[in-house]
């Protein structure tokens, strides 16, 4: 096993989306690739998982054993995962792969903030573990709205204390301008500045201000990844990452 990439993100950002498109940039430049599936709230899914945790959790079974809503049923449930860590690992071990993609809850708080979680990334991935945080362009296409993201972004980060990189995703929806803007912020900390400031006056501005200068002190600064599944582009990207954390650059063989 070489890299597991487990993908995270706000609710809508596109990790399952990002997921598949990866998965499916992967098999036709035949690197083999499980997809497993750690929603066990997801109900559509756009690509057939290798492995599911659905077929362990189930959330219908919590809501009527503790008598539980949907909500509190996901909280459960996200932590319930801890205790089929070693079915899951048994059943992606058995494609062996050299690459696994994980993708996460649909809430962000499910994944990132349950103690649970950091058992769950150490036991599958171990520290061939990367972190992919989802940039929505919706948000990240205001100054506010990307420093928001780092933030978010840095705390993921600091929770897990793994190796992680930070994507766009639905670049198609965007005009190459935006695109262009976005990298060049995340590239170089005085545009984003300079964008932050040129921003509505206001307590809103102050604050992010402030939230910029902290993060430029953690230098938690990254460059963005844009990417789009629509497209099936900016993957190579993924790939020559994954390589330089887990293969000291060289190409893996093919299989
Ligand atoms: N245009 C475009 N839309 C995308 C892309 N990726 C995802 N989407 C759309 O964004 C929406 C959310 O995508 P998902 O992949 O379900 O996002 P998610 O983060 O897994 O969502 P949850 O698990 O429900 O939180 C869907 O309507 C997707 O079709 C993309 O590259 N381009
Ligand atoms: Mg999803």
């Amino acid at each position: 096993m070489i890299a597991n990439l487990f993908v995270v993100g706000p609710a809508g950002s596109g990790k399952s989306t990002f997921s598949a498109a990866f998965r499916e940039w992967m098999v036709k430049n035949e690197y083999d690739t499980v997809i497993v599936n750690l929603d066990p709230g997801a109900e559509i899914l756009p690509y057939a998982p290798d492995v599911d945790v659905r077929d362990l959790v189930s959330l219908e079974d919590i809501m009527s054993e503790y008598g539980l809503g949907p909500n509190g049923a996901q909280i459960v449930a996200a932590d319930m995962i801890a205790n089929y860590v070693e079915d899951i690992k048994r059943e992606v071990e058995s494609y062996e792969s050299d690459y696994v993609i994980y993708d996460t809850a649909g809430q962000l708080e499910l994944f990132a903030f349950r103690a649970a979680s950091n058992f769950i990334v150490d036991f599958l991935g171990g520290d061939r573990s990367i972190l992919g945080f989802i940039f929505d362009p919706s948000l990240a296409k205001t100054p506010t709205g990307f420093v928001s993201l780092l933030l978010l972004s840095a705390t993921v980060h600091f929770r897990f204390y793994k190796p992680y990189m930070n994507i766009l995703s639905k670049v198609d929806i965007l005009s190459d301008e935006e695109v262009a803007r976005i990298a060049a912020w995340s590239e170089d900390w005085d545009s984003l500045y300079e964008a932050l400031i040129n921003d509505n006056p206001g307590m809103h501005r102050e604050l992010n201000v402030e939230v910029f200068k902290a993060l430029e002190s953690m230098d938690v600064f990254k460059r963005l990844i844009p990417t789009s599944a629509r497209m099936l582009y900016g993957y190579e990207d993924i790939y020559s990452i994954l390589q330089m954390y887990f293969a000291a650059g060289e190409d893996l063989e093919k299989r």
